[in-house]
């Protein structure tokens, strides 16, 4: 028996230190000092011994189990510090390298020339107001002067979802509302920006598009404001040295009304393909509140007068950034957009 337990802790022992991790460190402590342990089956087997021998092997076997245990515990911590120290490599943070920069997106192109034309206006005194987009026949044409008859009433250039009730085709309708809530005859400053809809689609046409159009209602406005005003508003987004003529044109809701050219803004008014070799480039149309649109809104064009314009956000963003096809600002093809 004494031999056997030599013979055993010599295995035990090697089985132990040569543990190459903690699942083999576990394994060998199960082998020989588990329940059905070899070193426990030799305390098991002490009973069958004589009573004068039973004392000595007893001592003996339990100083190896001991043994053992104690060989077990150090080998035990030996794989944990490794184990930590292979964590604490592979966690390792080297604070030297440089940081992941988020990357900064911006507002879209639409988006800054929309923003700057509400700047200018908002200095200069303006309120901006908002309307909804589908709008009844009564405020997107009745109010504002179009008659029945007019050819932006036709289905086929407007989207309409039932007779009465369609797409807006333009911001008026935001002006013909906050005139009918304001008091009658109080003085109005205003812009509506926003989406509009028209059965359009071409290079410089999209069924959806982007107006601001401007309101202005007091006693004694006349056109002058009107040229004071959009000259200082063109020259403010186009430039300083930007020329700027009025024509004489028609709407509905305007009386008399004009359709404002600047000089082109490629060529410097020298004449080229962006303005068709005139030198001059359509901008945005205006005139006179007509008396009519004062009147159905609930004031009095006898007590007081009104300019008014209107313009698209595309054309002048296409026309400040030297694009020549307007559906590029609605693909959000990334190599487009990130140029701005
Ligand atoms: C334009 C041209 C001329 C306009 C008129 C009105 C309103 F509601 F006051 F009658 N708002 N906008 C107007 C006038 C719009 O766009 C080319």
């Amino acid at each position: 028996m004494e031999e056997l337990l030599k013979s055993l802790k010599a295995k035990a022992a090697e089985l132990i230190q040569k543990a190459a991790d903690l699942q083999a460190l576990q394994e060998a402590r199960v082998k020989y000092l588990g329940k059905k342990g070899e070193v426990t089956a030799l305390l098991k087997g002490l009973g069958k011994l004589s009573p004068e021998e039973r004392p000595r092997m007893g001592a003996m076997v339990n100083t190896v189990r001991e043994e053992l245990e104690a060989m077990i515990a150090n080998v035990q911590a030996k794989l944990e510090a490794e184990v930590l120290a292979a964590k604490l490599g592979a966690e390792e943070i080297d604070i030297t390298l440089p940081g992941r920069a988020t990357r900064k997106g911006h507002v879209h192109p639409l988006t800054a020339v929309n923003d700057e034309i509400e700047r200018f206006f908002m200095k200069m005194g303006y309120t901006v107001a908002e309307g909804p987009e589908i709008e009844s026949d009564y405020f997107n044409f009745e109010c504002l002067n179009l008659p029945a008859d007019h050819p932006a009433r036709d289905m086929q250039d407007s989207f309409y979802i039932t007779d009465s009730v369609l797409l807006r085709t333009h911001t008026s309708p935001v002006q013909a509302r906050t005139l009918q809530s304001q008091k009658p005859n109080s003085p109005v400053r205003m812009i509506a920006p926003g989406k509009v809809y028209r059965w359009d689609y071409d290079a410089t046409h999209s069924p959806v598009f982007h107006q601001v159009e401007g309101l202005v209602v007091d006693k004694g406005i006349t056109f002058a404001d009107l040229k004071g005003t959009l000259e200082l508003f063109l020259r403010h987004m186009f430039g300083e040295e930007t020329k700027v003529r009025f024509r004489t044109s028609f709407f509905p809701f305007t009386e008399p009304s004009a359709e404002v050219d600047i000089s082109c803004c490629m060529c410097g008014g020298e004449g080229c393909r962006v303005c068709s070799h005139t030198g001059w480039l359509e901008i945005l149309g205006c005139g006179m509140v007509h008396p009519n649109v004062l009147t159905m809104n609930g004031y009095d064009p006898n007590e007081v007068q009104g300019f008014a314009f209107g313009m698209g956000v595309e054309r002048i963003a296409m026309l400040l950034y030297g694009i020549g096809d307007l559906r590029l600002f609605y693909d959000n093809d990334m190599r487009f957009l990130k140029q701005f």
